[in-house]
């Protein structure tokens, strides 16, 4: 018979318990990530609230991690999680030293987290709910099992009985859950790995285009002198978008449709467009919302197939005005029919950027790019739809939200060297820079020292072509003291880069880059 005071019940071992609730919490992780291992790696409970983490995260927050940790910021933030977890479901085992209920409600809590995070999720199914469910189950179970044994175990210490579990019986239950959680986590980490996009990716290995691009020669940037170099890597590509985890799409998932006011409509899989002979074009790609003087631009060399070509095939028919492009997860952009089908533009469907296929954050398996458009209406990543259409018929995502519905990149100029408030010795002062048009192409750029100073000509770098962004740099004799320097540029159409001020939204910013600098 079971006495009711708690002061007679027997007591876990202080370590015992705490061990119960390790292991307990190790069992469901593994078991959650075994379960995303069928699903997907995102419903993983414990990844799933890291990303949780790092949605909920203030900006300031944020900035401050990426610049202490750099690219293992999100290491960091897993194994905090982790160190923050061990202890929690420690002290759930040492709170249950008597009745494991407050265990229970704690890693009950712990599992009802997982799920909600989860659920949260842009790119996961209900489906994937599984997997937090998976891990409740294993935790409180295993939680359960370990404690009722090694309460059974301590009972019998007091009370001297035969029928309970001997030690050795509990410390192998306690062992064989440890080995059993092991091999979930990683049969879970085996599975995703055949599932998730980068092991995808990797197999494709180097894009080799039919049709290359011309070589990029060695003065089209004045790198040495400060500006940005020419083609911009695939790490520091600029990187803008609405989804809160990157998709993971694999190429022998994918395919394209492209259908609406065509006569033929297509579905493309990854192999119909990798067995085109590919192109590769070097295109400069700007966000509308960057601001003057802002870093959303950047240039590579993208590899896929001529979109026009596609929609040749199709056959679009007479009236059909906008693309509507939509991506797995859900994001829309129209762009011209008409800017798609200019062969002079050059619009890609891009398969590749800079020889690799395209990273997954850059819309692996494959992206539209339009020269001369800004991102938002031209530029859909992780693309599966094409819809032809009218402008009336369908509204793509940030039409809603206040921005234009015809984007073209506006002449811009910017300062990068000096840097603005760098100090620098007085004399002989070199300004530099980068200067875009897309489409249209760089004339010339004019720079003045001062707010009333005359406009002097920059060197202009090589140009590679009128999708491309083009260096500048000049200088000025420049006594100690502050200084502001002001540049602009004129585009091929003789149009000069407007002074007026104007913000991002709702078809990009306008007015001229101007620095402060002091000379000593
Ligand atoms: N699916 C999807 N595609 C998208 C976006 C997005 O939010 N979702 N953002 C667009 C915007 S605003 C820009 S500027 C470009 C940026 O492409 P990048 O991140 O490769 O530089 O992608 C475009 N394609
Ligand atoms: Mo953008």
């Amino acid at each position: 018979m079971k006495t009711s005071r708690a002061d007679r019940e027997p007591r876990l071992p202080f370590f015992g318990a705490a061990l119960i609730g390790v292991v307990a919490l190790a069992a469901a992780l593994a078991a959650g990530h075994l379960v995303a291992g069928f699903i997907s790696a995102n419903a993983s409970p414990y990844l799933a609230v890291g990303n949780g983490a790092i949605d909920l995260t203030p900006v300031e927050l944020k900035d401050f991690a990426v610049r202490t940790f750099g690219v293992y910021d999100k290491l960091v933030l897993l194994g905090g999680m982790a160190v923050v977890m061990v202890l929690a479901a420690a002290v759930a085992g040492i709170v249950s030293r008597r009745s494991p209920v407050p265990g229970i409600v704690l890693i009950a809590a712990f599992g009802l987290l997982g799920g909600l995070a989860v659920s949260q999720r842009p790119d996961l199914s209900p489906v994937a709910l599984l997997a937090p469910l998976a891990s409740l189950i294993a935790g409180v179970g295993v939680f359960f099992w370990l404690h009722s044994l090694a309460s059974a175990r301590s009972q019998a210490d007091e009370e001297t009985s035969d029928t309970a579990p001997s030690r050795r019986s509990v410390l192998l239950a306690g062992a064989g859950a440890v080995v059993a959680a092991g091999a979930a986590g990683a049969g879970g980490q085996l599975l995703a790995g055949t599932r998730d996009a980068e092991s995808s990716r990797t197999a494709i290995g180097r894009l080799v285009p039919a049709q290359p691009a011309p070589p990029i020669p060695a003065d089209a940037d004045f790198a040495k002198l400060g500006t940005p170099t020419f083609l911009t890597s695939n790490r520091d590509f600029y990187r803008v978008d609405t989804a809160l985890s990157v998709p993971q799409v694999r190429a022998e998932d994918w395919s394209l449709r492209l259908h609406g006011m065509v006569r033929n409509e297509k579905r493309f899989s990854y192999d119909d467009i990798r067995n085109r002979p590919l192109i590769e074009r070097t295109i400069t790609m700007t966000c509308v919302s960057n601001e003057v003087g802002g870093t959303y631009v950047s240039t590579a060399n993208f590899i896929g197939v001529d979109l026009g070509e596609l929609l040749r095939e199709a056959e679009v028919l007479p009236g059909a005005e906008q693309i509507f492009s939509t991506s797995v997860d859900g994001w829309t952009a129209g762009s011209p029919v008409v800017a798609a089908l200019d062969p002079e533009r050059g619009a890609m469907l891009a398969i590749g950027m800079n020889g690799e296929p395209l990273p997954v954050e850059h819309g692996f398996p494959a992206r539209m790019v339009i020269p001369g458009l800004y991102g938002y209406v031209s530029a859909t990543k992780w693309v599966e739809d094409l819809e032809i259409t009218t402008w009336k018929a369908r509204r793509a995502y940030w039409l809603d939200r206040g921005w234009g519905e015809q984007a073209p990149i506006k002449t811009q100029s910017r300062i990068d060297s000096p840097k603005g408030f760098e100090t620098v010795p007085a004399g002989k002062v070199r300004i530099s820079g980068v200067a875009w048009a897309q489409h249209t192409g760089v004339e010339r750029v004019e720079v003045r020292l001062g707010a009333n100073g005359s406009w002097q000509p920059a060197t202009l770098s090589r140009e590679v072509g009128l999708n491309t962004w083009r260096m500048w740099w000049t200088e000025f004799d420049v006594p100690a003291g502050s200084h502001q320097v002001t540049v602009r540029a004129v585009d091929k159409s003789g149009y000069t880069q407007t002074d007026a001020r104007a913000g991002t939204v709702p078809d990009g910013a306008t007015g001229w880059h101007v620095i402060s600098f002091t000379t000593r």
